[in-house]
């Protein structure tokens, strides 16, 4: 039970704060600057790595790179910022974002305030006090009246429990925490679980070193090439001169993207003339292909027209016919699971040093001191890649013992699955604010924007609550509720419900509640919201000044509405 056992104020150790930030990544550096700089608070950041970059700090797999496109994926909210920093690629490789972090945090002078290689063990939260008690792995610890989390969606490692792991006599690794020195290929015999966006990513990059790499797929995955390249001196100037218009773009598209979703609809044109559309689209690449027809994401009959259309190339490209089947064997719609983009992943399969192996067919039984056993099997490895993804949205926050109110543990009140208001409070929890929490837009976003627009509305509602001597904030029981169904309603008018194993529903870790996580109702329509609320003063938040908000319903979703969102229109490049 915290509460009591604080606040010793002088105990040696203890720093007292009043807002303290977990993770120093795109989130965490932001929340920092507008709380200290902005708000003149007294803040800090616990980053349990040993620099900032948050997922890029952790992700340094082969082929490791954003999916978004760079002149989108950078902060908004600084002119400077923007004028000086210059990327090469289209899409930014890992190291490429971590260099742009650490010029954003030097330059706004944010390290100073970090502290590094310090794991968050613990939060609680002490009631007689209204402050949050954080303990971290290397004994420090934190009394703060304002708890942000900034933890990542996509952080905590999914790494399957097949039977013999420990027994493995050759190294192994896990994407999402790849050694910083790098891995070398060389002369080994690799095997690689898991194909979706980072498997796509990693295979054609070990595949140019490893004697032999063996590819074990689960499900096969729709990907269309990135056509990733240096950035012309054109685009690049381009860039510089549209600025507030290419802001207004992503700030206003229901992605975050800075691409323009095409008013037509798949069956508004001819067979020719679509084949033409989606052919350009493919050369174009990108996350823009499934907006060059508005009806993709929403009509089960145009999306399976896209998604011929990219089993077409596949075909096209793979020579093996068998190998080219089970690439196409696709169970779910396009981008009904995260759609990837890639650089060469199909055209690796006519490598002669490259095999797929099948495992939805034929399951991967253990793993044994020499490789992986199949029911069909075993594969002699020296080099095992779990490209296995993550217990995303719930397991970074779940893997600190966070307790609030009379000691309520989250992992008590998720039991069932997440609940959030907006994805950014939990009832029972004042003051604590979980930045792209579950019930938010982030992963279906193009992920700064997203973050920008929770950062500067925590940094409104805490300025408005020190400017109003209000104590807390805590979201209400009945808010919450009716945003879970919401956050379900929106994914419901989507084909999102056709592809259930998903990591969006949490069905890749056994025994994860399996509930809709992300918020698919569109970061435009999610910011509208947002910004509703805070200008009626918080309604389906319970105030420490003894004001209980009314209570808050969120506006009814429909395809209509979606559709109408997607239509905005800007420079769309
Ligand atoms: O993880 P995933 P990820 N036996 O969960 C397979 C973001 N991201 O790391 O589909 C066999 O998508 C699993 O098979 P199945 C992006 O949001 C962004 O690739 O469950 N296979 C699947 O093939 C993305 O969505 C970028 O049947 C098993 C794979 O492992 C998210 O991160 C780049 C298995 C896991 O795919 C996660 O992507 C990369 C088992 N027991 C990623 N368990 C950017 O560009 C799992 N698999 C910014």
């Amino acid at each position: 039970m915290p509460d009591g056992s604080i606040v010793n104020k002088t105990q040696a150790g203890v720093t007292t704060l009043d807002a303290l930030i977990i993770g120093a990544g795109f989130s965490g550096l932001y929340q920092l600057l507008s709380l200290r700089d902005k708000l003149g608070l007294k803040a800090k950041v616990v980053e349990a790595g040993d620099g900032v970059g948050g997922t890029w700090y952790w992700n340094r797999y082969p082929g490791a790179r954003c999916d978004s496109e760079s002149h989108s994926y950078s902060y908004y909210f600084d002119k400077e910022l923007l004028e000086e920093w210059q990327w090469s690629e289209r899409y930014p490789g890992h190291a490429e974002v971590v260099r742009y972090l650490n010029y954003a945090a030097d330059k706004l002078d944010l390290k100073r305030d970090i502290h590094f290689n310090s794991k968050v063990l613990s939060a609680h939260y002490s009631q007689s006090e209204n402050k949050w008690i954080v303990k971290t792995e290397d004994g420090r610890e934190f009394v703060c009246t304002y708890l942000i989390t900034a933890v990542g969606c996509l952080s905590s490692t999914n790494i399957p429990k097949f039977p013999g792991h420990e027994s493995f006599e050759g190294e192994w690794y896990h994407t999402g925490q790849w050694p910083h020195e790098g891995v070398d290929f060389k002369g080994k015999r690799v095997g690689q679980i898991g194909t979706g966006s980072t498997g796509i990513q990693a295979v054609p990059v070990i595949a140019e070193t490893a004697k032999h790499l063996t590819v074990f797929q689960r499900t096969a995955n729709y990907s269309v090439p990135a056509a990733n390249g240096p950035l012309s001196p054109d685009f690049q100037k381009y860039v510089q001169e549209n600025r507030e218009a290419i802001k207004k773009t992503i700030q206003t598209t229901p992605n975050g993207h800075p691409f323009v979703i095409s008013e037509r609809k798949v069956f508004d044109v001819d067979d020719e003339e679509r084949e033409k559309i989606f052919e350009e689209a493919w050369t174009k690449g990108g996350l823009g292909f499934r907006a060059c027809f508005q009806d993709i994401a929403f009509d089960k009959k145009a999306n399976d027209v896209a998604a011929d259309f990219i089993k077409r190339k596949i075909r096209s490209i793979v020579k093996d016919p068998e190998t080219a089947k089970k690439l196409t064997d696709i169970d779910h719609p396009y981008a009904t699971k995260r759609p990837p983009i890639d650089t060469n992943y199909f055209e690796t399969f006519n490598r002669d040093n490259v095999t797929l192996v099948d495992v939805k067919a034929a399951p991967i039984e253990a793993i044994t001191p020499k490789g992986v056993k199949t029911q069909d099997g075993e594969y002699e490895l020296d080099i095992l890649v779990f490209a296995t993804g993550f217990d995303a949205m719930t397991g970074p926050l779940l893997n600190i013992d966070i307790q609030g109110r009379d000691g309520v543990k989250l992992k008590d009140i998720w039991e069932e699955g997440p609940k959030t208001y907006l994805g950014l409070q939990v009832a029972g929890f004042p003051n604590l604010f979980t930045v792209t929490g579950p019930g938010s837009p982030s992963v279906l976003c193009n992920m700064p924007v997203a973050i920008e627009q929770h950062v500067e509305w925590i940094r409104d509602c805490i300025s408005y609550l020190e400017d109003n001597k209000i104590s807390s904030i805590e979201a209400t029981e009945e808010s919450m509720q009716r945003w879970v169904e919401h956050v379900n309603d929106a994914a419901n008018v989507t084909l999102m419900p056709h592809a259930k194993h998903t990591w969006y529903y949490g069905a890749n870790v056994p025994g994860k509640p399996r509930v809709f996580m992300p918020y698919a109702g569109g970061m435009a329509r999610y910011r509208a919201i947002c910004a509703d609320i805070a200008k009626q003063k918080y309604p389906g938040f319970k105030l420490g000044n003894g004001k209980h908000g009314q209570s808050y319903t969120p506006p009814k979703i429909s395809v209509d509405d979606l559709v109408e969102a997607a239509m905005v229109k800007g420079p769309g490049v």
